[in-house]
């Protein structure tokens, strides 16, 4: 016995708890406790039968996943649990697991292996490995078919998606729900248990022969569409067919073969590196956990338009009344119209209850005044981008607000510092940048000027998480994280078109590398106007002398805005599905004939590389200057923002893997080739920081700016 894993005896059951803080996961200690406490009961003569349950929140979230980056790194060799749940399930008794909270993984593997398992109704069981970029590694696809069908099997296991309780008990992978003391109905469901035969999982075949052979076939299609680039979820469609053709251990082996693979992979460093990135985020230095917090209880909007229309329905959505207000009815009407449909939309689809929506529409209060305004704990401004406007905005709002309620700008540029001046509170004025559209994308830049206050932030943070956004703290620059970094990166796919490539050429190298679409295409959905806005406002800090890019204004200029206009970049018919654009090529060309600059031709390799260590080269700049606490918080605002390939880890992870060196070697070949234009130093000089990286053998992920500025570096 350890610490880990307790044993008592209950109503003449063995029970073995599991004590593993905060998720119960299989870190080293918790399998060998669970084999000696199920020997110890097993043993015991006292003993009818054996419950297995978690202490705390949850039973058995799976393996312990920090693990898995030291398997990775070469520290430490993977230990099998198969041995383990084939003792569970060989036991002379009936064990019975207890599930409640998740049962994920590895946790839902140990579940298989006993004789029955019971759940709370609000519990949850998956096999969400291919999330990790792997797949279940002690026998979850060779169990899971036998209880629920290799149809679901090869779902969950592929897709990574998790099953409630009561779709659980459907499907064979529960064998009751418990309502009420998840323990106490354990324990009797036990005690009934012990006078029976008890099956054992790997013994049940009927299931497997039910089987459709095409159902692979498809999975692998579906696979290759919605989870693009990634090996896991068709190694784990494998493994599940396998057990439809092999006997059990021989499936084993091949589930263990193809889990080795998908460990040592590439994208499952990137993955894990996401997921513990995406929990890392809400770790501010200098902001403990415990940092007191304002109640959010009543919100207000200014401007119904895109994103104001969208942070609305955020709120409406976490249940917090909301008022929007806007300056004239009919912008307001139209606000109000996009919210109706986009609600409408979900029910449509099934996402949403006709009952919630009607809910969440009765917290929407739309108006033209700023009645109310006073009673208001937060009020977010989504007006148009221009300084003017938000500060005679916010110092309306600085004359209405009650004390203590936070002034959130949702600028996506500009100076938080110069905004909250135009106030009597800059400690209480915070940017909450969303991103495009607001009510779904999962990102919300939460940017701190000099003066913010640690409780705001604070707020801020937990905020976000009410509102199912993952919040990410960013310093006041241009751009902040993301919007900074994007400007290299779209300079690169605007330069590339002029010197060659066409605006195809660039989409697809972008999209094959894994963006969800490529740089041209995304201006195109954003709108061009939108870049075109911000480059005039800020058309007075241009360099003299340094290439800009030459097209993009002349197709503002000409009213193509992109998707919305159905001309941009591409042309898109009423559908918004883009065709080339002779006339945008004729215009490129024109412009690059105009400013001397030689066509030719331009491979996916150099487009890639161009945009992305545009990008990276930006990101150092960021994270050296502060303006990102981590690398891996630039990650996460790429990967929940701009639809980065999660299986490549964020732009920073993915640097690492090409090795900075490399990274600084292209950008000086890029450098050279841009002095032709007299603008190769202005445009590829490295950052410093990936210069002494690159020069000390350092990772972007590795680099501590914390640890460095507290040691005076
Ligand atoms: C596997 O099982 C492979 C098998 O086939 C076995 C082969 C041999 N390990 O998310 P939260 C930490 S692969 C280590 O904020 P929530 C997490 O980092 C695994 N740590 O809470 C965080 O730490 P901190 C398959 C873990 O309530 C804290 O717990 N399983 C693990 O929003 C709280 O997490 C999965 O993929 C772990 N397995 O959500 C499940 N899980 O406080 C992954 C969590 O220091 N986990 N932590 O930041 C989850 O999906 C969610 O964490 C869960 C709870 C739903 C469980």
């Amino acid at each position: 016995m350890n610490e880990l894993v307790s044993l008592h005896l209950e109503d003449q059951v063995a029970v073995v708890t599991i004590s593993n803080p905060p998720v119960n996961a299989l870190s080293p200690g918790v399998p060998e406790g669970l084999q000696r406490s199920i020997a110890e009961a097993a043993a015991d003569p006292a003993a009818l039968a054996i419950v297995v349950i978690g202490a705390g929140r949850t039973f058995i979230a799976g393996a312990d996943i920090r693990e898995f980056g030291k398997v990775v790194s070469g520290e430490k060799p993977r230990r099998s649990l198969l041995p383990l749940l084939l003792e569970i399930e060989d036991c002379a008794k009936p064990v019975i697991m207890a599930i409640h909270g998740t049962a994920f993984g590895g946790g839902l593997e140990v579940a298989m292996a006993g004789h029955y398992r019971v759940i709370a109704p609000s519990a949850q069981v998956g096999q969400p490995e291919v999330k990790l970029g792997i797949i279940p590694g002690a026998a979850g696809t060779q169990r899971l078919p036998r209880l629920a069908g290799v149809a679901k099997a090869v779902e969950m296991c592929a897709f990574g998606e998790p099953v409630g309780a009561r779709e659980a008990l459907a499907l064979g992978i529960a064998d009751a729900v418990i309502d009420g003391d998840l323990l106490a109905g354990a324990i009797a469901f036990a005690r009934e248990a012990a006078g029976r035969p008890h099956p054992k999982t790997r013994e049940r075949q009927q299931k497997l022969r039910d089987a459709d052979p095409a159902l692979f076939d498809r999975a692998r299609q579906q696979a290759a569409k919605t989870r693009r680039g990634q090996l896991a979820p068709l190694a784990a469609i494998d493994a599940v067919e396998s057990a439809t053709r092999l006997p059990f251990d021989a499936g084993c082996a091949r589930e263990a073969e193809l889990f080795d693979r998908c460990l040592y992979s590439t994208q499952s460093k990137a993955l894990i590196h996401a997921f513990f990135a995406e929990r890392g985020v809400s770790k501010i230095p200098g902001i403990p956990k415990d940092t007191p917090v304002f109640e959010i209880r009543r919100a207000a909007v200014i401007g119904a338009g895109t994103m104001g229309g969208g942070i609305t329905m955020n709120y409406a959505n976490a249940g917090i009344p909301v008022i929007v207000k806007e300056t004239s009815q009919e912008a307001l009407d139209r606000g109000m119209a996009i919210i109706r449909k986009n609600y409408a939309s979900s029910v449509k689809k099934g996402k949403l209850l006709q009952a919630a929506m009607d809910q969440r529409l009765s917290l929407i209060t739309p108006q033209l005044t700023y009645d109310g305004f006073d009673q208001a704990d937060i009020i977010a401004e989504a007006v148009f981008e221009g300084m003017a406007l938000k500060k005679q905005v916010f110092a309306e709002i600085d004359a209405i607000a009650r004390p203590g309620c936070i002034l959130a700008s949702n600028t996506s540029y500009l100076d938080i510092d110069e905004i909250a001046s135009a106030t009597h509170r800059p400690e209480m004025v915070v940017g909450h940048h969303y991103f495009s559209p607001a009510n779904v994308m999962r990102l919300l830049e939460i940017v701190r000027g000099k003066a913010t206050g640690n409780a705001v932030l604070a707020t801020s943070m937990a905020l976000a998480k009410k509102l199912n956004k993952i919040g990410v703290l960013a310093g006041n620059a241009r751009g902040f994280i993301g919007n900074r970094m994007l400007t290299p990166y779209l300079r690169e796919a605007q330069f590339l078109v002029e010197e060659g490539a066409s605006v195809e050429d660039v989409n697809q190298a972008l999209y094959d590398f894994g963006m969800a679409m490529g740089p041209l295409a995304m201006s195109d959905l954003a709108g061009l106007d939108v870049g075109w806005r911000i480059r005039k406002e800020f058309k007075h800090l241009e360099k003299p002398g340094v290439r800009v890019p030459l097209v993009a204004d002349r197709l503002c200029e000409m009213g193509r805005f992109g998707q919305k206009t159905g001309r941009g970049w591409s042309r898109y018919d009423e559908n918004r599905q883009p065709s080339p654009d002779p006339e945008t090529a004729a215009l490129i060309e024109q412009g690059a004939r105009e400013a001397g600059i030689e066509r030719r031709a331009i491979t996916p390799e150099e487009i890639v590389d161009r945009c992305l260590f545009a990008l990276v080269n930006e990101g150092a700049h960021v994270l050296g200057e502060g303006i990102a606490l981590r690398a891996a918080d630039i990650d996460v605002v790429y990967l929940n923002g701009y639809a980065f390939p999660a299986w490549r880890g964020g732009p920073m992870f993915y640097a690492d893997t090409v090795g900075l060196k490399t990274v600084l070697a292209r950008m000086e070949e890029f450098r050279l080739r841009a002095s032709k234009f007299g603008s190769g130093d202005d445009l590829w000089s490295p950052a410093p920081l990936l210069q002494r990286l690159a020069e000390t053998g350092g990772t972007f992920t590795n680099f501590d700016r914390q640890k460095e500025v507290a040691a005076g570096v």
